[in-house]
């Protein structure tokens, strides 16, 4: 898991994510992550508004990041983040 984690955190996944390069992930590219990580239409919404931790409708690095983490490491099923990818069951 941590080596995963790690791959998210280099970045090198957000730069694939970040299809017009503006440095942030909009809807249109969150929806595409979480279609690719099998999450429904249904809660891709909520998915996004877990990632966007300030709330300015757009999630930046660091915000997926700290996501990322808290998904790996958290033990919070609550958390947001625990939600990134959507229901695991
Ligand atoms: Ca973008
Ligand atoms: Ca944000």
């Amino acid at each position: 898991m941590a080596e995963s984690a790690e791959y998210f955190n280099s970045g090198l996944h957000f730069e694939l994510l970040d299809r017009n390069k503006d440095g942030y992930l909009d809807t249109a590219e969150v929806t595409r992550l979480g279609v690719a990580m099998g999450v429904s239409l249904q809660e891709i919404g909520a998915v996004a508004a877990g990632l966007d931790g300030d709330g300015d409708g757009k999630v930046s690095r660091e915000e997926l990041g700290a996501a990322v983490h808290e998904f790996f490491y958290g033990d919070d099923p609550e958390a947001p983040g625990a939600r990134i990818f959507g229901k695991l069951d």
